[in-house]
């Protein structure tokens, strides 16, 4: 089977990581063995600088246009794309993208409730280098998603929203979600092992798929 780049989306400690890595194992079992994992915004050195900006600001109170936010998070990408997955995938790796471009259009799109006419422009400039071959969107509420980072660490800018901006968020992926046919719906609420063998099935199966 052709390598593949696939991406897991959601709501803060949806559970994308965890996800991210027991997807290796699985994928280790079809004897796929050339896999690389990104984790957005960050994964080159020059997005791992925006990664900090994003989360935590620069070092003043110096406050972030949401515009600005959104430039930084598409130049994170594209140098995410272009000196990193898309070498990876010509080299013949398999690319589990811990977040990608869903995540801007629920944050800033939806969450951010900004002007669509620029975001829609990026998205289809990134979309028609890279678009993923599949997408696992693991569904939580905000509640759930507070509870889950509350218990690890301190919030950066992003998490110290309010509820309604997440809800905004988690309406936003429902409703991508629902409109297309590679992006999957997990309930992420479920045990963490319950997600694993609901997403290892869908795997199976989207196997026996691309085989036909
Ligand atoms: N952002 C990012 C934008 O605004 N726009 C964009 O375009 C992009 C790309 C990134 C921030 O940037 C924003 C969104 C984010 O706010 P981050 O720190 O990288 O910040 O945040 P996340 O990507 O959300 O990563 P997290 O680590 O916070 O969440 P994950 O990866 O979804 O969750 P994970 O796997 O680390 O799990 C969290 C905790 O929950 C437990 C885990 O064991 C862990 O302790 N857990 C479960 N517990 C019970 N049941 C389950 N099913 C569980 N699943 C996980």
């Amino acid at each position: 089977m052709d390598n593949k780049f696939i991406t897991i989306e959601g709501l803060d400690g949806a559970g994308k990581t965890t996800v991210a890595h027991r997807m290796i194992s699985y994928l280790n079992q079809y004897g796929i063995t050339k896999i690389l994992t990104t984790h957005e915004p960050g994964g080159t050195p020059i997005s791992d600088l925006l990664r900090i900006l994003i989360k935590y600001g620069g070092p003043t109170d110096e406050p972030i246009n949401n515009t600005s936010e959104l430039l930084m998070i598409y130049t994170a990408r594209l140098q995410l794309i272009e000196n990193v997955i898309k070498p990876a995938l010509s080299k013949g790796y398999w690319v589990i993208g811990d977040r990608y471009d869903l995540s801007s259009q629920a944050y800033q799109g939806a969450g951010r409730e900004m002007d669509t006419l620029l975001l829609h422009t990026l998205s289809d400039k990134i979309t028609n280098i890279l678009s993923p071959d599949l997408t696992f969107y693991l569904d939580i509420s905000p509640e759930l998603s507070l509870s889950r980072i509350n218990n690890r660490r301190t919030l950066d800018r992003i998490e110290k929203e309010p509820l309604i901006f997440f809800d905004r968020v988690r309406s936003c992926y429902k409703k991508l979600a629902s409109e297309k046919k590679n992006i999957i719906t997990i309930d992420a609420t479920q045990s963490l092992e319950e997600v694993s063998i609901t997403i290892y099935r869908y795997l199976n199966w989207w196997f026996l798929c691309q085989q036909e």
